[in-house]
């Protein structure tokens, strides 16, 4: 099996790609990456020289550069994890995560439709269905939830899934889409809420929390959302969607607090900043399709997961140390000035 991974170099991809190796050591796995900001070819090191891995580095909205992998490869499976994933940076400039979210995704499919593959995947997100009010925790998403977007983010990956769907439809594209909660773990960019705070914690810097920190995420570890895809790429049905979430709510505040006591910082470092525009309330996942189908079901409980990813950031300082020491300085001061915070 010849499976193109795209955006493999970034947080899930990469740990998609060792998942993949180690449970399905006979496929070959073939990451496209272009390194964005957000991409790391140092996180692929431990892979790179295996010979059934290869690196290319390419952008998916690259029509020629991408039929031209799909005829050296020919591929069995794409998977789809390239995007912009940041809320934040698609406030700032929404332009890219058009490009890149919904065109990209367009490029990808027509290359699987010229020259014909097994299954298109489409990582998704929960974020497509907007939020649920903090006073009805009887409320989930389930995969008949109407799309409802509030970011340009979430509308870029909207309009990705609906092409997908389409295209499917007219074409018969043999696509699945799978809309996954928050992850957190290893690999994680040090711009998302809980690799920022494990940074700046361990660094005695203050800890922004947007608004009150009441918002709330269902937090899901990296190897289960992982373990979900494998078994969506090999088991799910074609044209379906299949929600992965890990029953795991929590409020930002609780989250940032949990990670000051894990290591030892006081909570006096928690600054609380202007809050995130259209700032979503309260993502909740309800995955029975995905456990009644193909039996999934989160393994890591969210206060494991949290110490290991801890020990992960203590033990690999030099990873997010380098990626925070160059051009994420001038993202931060940006961002975070903006939220009227001088001493961020
Ligand atoms: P990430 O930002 O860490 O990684 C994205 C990767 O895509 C990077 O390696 C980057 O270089 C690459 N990339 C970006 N633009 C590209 C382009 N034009 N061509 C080729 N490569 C490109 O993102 P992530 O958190 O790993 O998310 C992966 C996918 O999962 C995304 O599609 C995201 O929408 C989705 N998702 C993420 C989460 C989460 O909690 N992180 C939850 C649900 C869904
Ligand atoms: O500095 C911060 N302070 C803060 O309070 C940051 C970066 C975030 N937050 C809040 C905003 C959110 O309520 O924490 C929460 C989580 O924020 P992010 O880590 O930016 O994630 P979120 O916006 O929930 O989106 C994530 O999950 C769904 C991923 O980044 C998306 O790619 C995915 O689709």
């Amino acid at each position: 099996m010849n499976i193109i991974v795209t955006g493999g170099a970034g947080f899930i991809g990469s740990n998609f790609i060792f998942h993949m190796l180690e449970a399905h050591p006979d496929y070959r796995i073939i990451c496209l990456d272009k390194l964005t900001y957000a991409g790391n070819l140092s996180t692929l090191k431990s892979v790179m020289d295996k010979p059934n891995f290869r690196f290319v580095k390419l952008d998916i909205c690259d029509r020629a550069g991408v039929y031209k992998l799909f005829e050296e490869e020919k591929p069995d499976i794409v998977v789809n994890f390239a995007a912009e994933s940041h809320v934040d940076r698609s406030i700032e400039d929404p332009s890219v995560f058009l490009q890149t979210n919904i065109i990209g995704t367009s490029v990808l499919m027509d290359a699987c439709r010229k020259y014909g593959i097994k299954r298109y995947h489409q990582v998704s997100t929960d974020e497509v269905y907007g939020d649920l009010p903090l006073d009805r925790p009887d409320l989930f998403f389930t995969e008949e939830t109407p799309i409802h977007t509030s970011s340009p983010y979430s509308s870029s990956k909207a309009g990705a899934d609906l092409l997908v769907m389409a295209y499917h439809r007219t074409f018969g594209l043999p696509a699945t889409i799978s809309r996954c909660s928050n992850n957190y773990g290893p690999y994680h960019f040090p711009e998302k809420l809980i690799p920022l705070m494990i940074a700046n914690c361990l660094n005695d810097k203050p800890l922004p929390v947007y608004g009150e920190g009441l918002n709330v995420r269902d937090w899901l570890y990296v190897e289960d959302h992982c373990k979900a895809i494998d078994l969506v790429i090999h088991k799910g049905r074609v044209g379906e969607i299949y929600n992965i979430g890990g029953h795991n709510e929590m409020k930002n505040i609780d989250i940032v607090k949990l990670i000051c006591k894990e290591l030892g910082k006081p909570e006096s470092l928690i600054t609380h900043v202007k809050d995130r525009l259209g700032h979503d309330m309260r993502y909740a996942i309800d995955p029975t399709k995905i456990h009644n189908e193909l039996g999934w079901l989160p393994e890591t409980k969210f206060a494991d997961g949290i110490k290991k990813t801890i020990k992960w950031y203590l033990d690999n300082r030099g990873w997010w140390e380098e990626i925070i020491s160059g051009e994420y300085q001038n993202y931060y001061k940006k961002m975070y000035a903006d939220r009227g915070s001088s001493d961020i």
